[in-house]
């Protein structure tokens, strides 16, 4: 992943300059922008550690990166660019969105309890646009809501935000301006504040992702933005499966996931292998005594969640929204169900007029993950994706948690198909197979505790 030093003194960024320092004035100190760093990069990046203030364990912003601040005195100051941007969604398919400083999402803003942060907001896009904190305590003229609490930032101004971070927790940053139209073309980011206690409700791993969605039809590059439930494309960080990177864990972490929503749908987030603690939402930290307990966790419109699990249990562990259809990418939504049609009576007859006609789908559409389609340029087959025992068949707002023993703290890189201990993967009944006494999970990881209660206690480690 590069990211670049935005020349903002460029032909066309002089005059944004000039006039945003014209609108940032009044503080008393000369008014200099903070760069804008940027990326064409839809890789995960590196957690950003920090180097002064308080010490935090930084997140990793799933296929996407943390802005670098400026300190300026007691201000940490941040410089954001709202441009039109290239965002590849899957390989073989790019999107023209419109994002912040190279990508959309934007890159992750994170910052400590009690900071007083600047924010500089560029707009490079064709019409207005502001920038809304979700969830922030603040003045309400940097709220952000466009005619409201402050003019429109008008195409080539700058302006700024200014504010003290209230408390810690799980935010996010979009547009409140046109937001049909800017929010259905990625504009959208994560915003972490970290608690000023570094112990507080502390983590080893903390993944943050948006769940949006596009309209973008096979061929097409730009969203529809008028699309209001009818989306092909679901996505995570403008990412769909088989190209959002996995959630890389060491034995043993303790692991937090946060997701906000900017799509038009609930979401309802589900992790296999696990039960997990619900531990913040965009409101603040649930208290630790009253966690409540989950393995699926539905996300409203603008809600945001955070959850907590210690990484017990090694493995590939899917991570997906279990709303079917969005686990599927955009070819297929429209797809005539064949179930029980006769398809070789259907077949030959067609064939007779169309030599290479085939059905599709008479006994299920499973076929459809292991059939490389000819595809339209720029889109992605409704389910894809290979592992080690054959196709996945998912596509859309899916990913996979993988727990691995023995990985270094900072090590986020794929690590590959999990090697099952022997005697642990569901296998053919053939007849001729072993048969033993002895639970075969129980023997191969001892880590697993069976207890035998009684049937209803929830003790024994289930996926699902
Ligand atoms: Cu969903």
């Amino acid at each position: 992943m590069t990211i670049t030093r935005r020349a903002l003194l460029g032909a066309s960024g002089a005059a944004a300059v000039f006039i945003g320092a014209g609108l940032v004035s009044g503080r008393g100190q000369a008014a200099t922008i903070p760069e804008a760093p940027t990326t064409d990069s839809p890789a995960t990046a590196p957690p950003l550690v920090p180097t002064t203030g308080p010490d935090y364990n930084p997140v990793v912003t799933i296929n996407g990166w943390t802005l670098p601040p400026r300190i300026k005195g007691q201000w940490k100051e941040f410089h954001l660019v709202a441009e039109p941007v290239v965002r590849e969604i899957a390989p073989g398919m790019v999107a023209h969105l419109w994002g912040y400083n190279g990508q959309s999402p934007g890159p992750t803003i994170e910052a400590v309890e009690g900071d007083f942060v600047r924010i500089f907001v560029t707009n490079k896009l064709p019409e207005h646009t502001t920038i809304h904190w979700h969830g922030q305590l603040l003045p309400s003229g940097m709220d952000g809501v466009g005619g409201l609490t402050q003019p429109h930032i008008k195409p080539g101004q700058t302006f700024v935000y200014e504010f003290q971070l209230k408390k810690s927790g799980t935010f996010m940053y979009h547009p409140h301006a046109d937001e049909m139209v800017q929010m259905a073309m990625g504009m959208m980011g994560f915003f972490v504040v970290h608690p000023k206690d570094p112990a507080f409700r502390r983590v080893d791993r903390d993944f943050v992702f948006l769940l949006n969605a596009y309209d973008i039809e096979p061929g097409a590059y730009v969203p529809k933005v008028a699309t209001m439930s009818d989306f092909n494309l679901w996505t995570w960080n403008s990412r769909a499966f088989p190209g959002i990177d996995p959630f890389v864990v060491a034995k043993g972490d303790k692991v937090r996931i946060r997701f906000g929503n900017l799509t038009m749908t609930n979401h309802p987030i589900h992790m296999h292998g696990y039960d997990f603690k619900v531990s913040c939402t965009d409101g603040g930290w649930v208290p630790e005594a009253a966690a409540w307990p989950e393995v699926t966790i539905d996300c409203a419109v603008g809600q945001m969640r955070a959850f907590d699990f210690v990484a017990d249990y090694p493995g590939d562990w899917a991570i997906h929204c279990h709303k079917s259809h969005h686990t599927m990418n955009a070819m297929g939504h429209d797809t005539a169900t064949w179930i029980g049609s006769g398809r070789d009576a259907l077949t030959s007859a067609m064939q007779k007029v169309a030599p290479d006609y085939m059905t599709m789908g008479a006994s299920g559409m499973a076929e459809m993950g292991e059939m490389e389609m000819p595809l339209p340029d720029n889109t992605l087959p409704m389910m894809t994706g290979w592992a080690q025992f054959g196709p996945v068949e998912m596509g859309g707002m899916f990913s996979v948690v993988k727990v691995r023993e023995g990985l270094a703290s900072d090590d986020y890189a794929d690590p590959g198909d999990y090697e099952h201990p022997p005697g642990t993967v569901a296998y053919e009944w053939t007849g001729d197979e072993p048969v033993t006494d002895a639970p075969a999970q129980a023997k191969a990881e001892p880590q697993v505790e069976v207890q035998v209660v009684k049937p209803s206690a929830n003790s024994v480690h289930n996926s699902h």
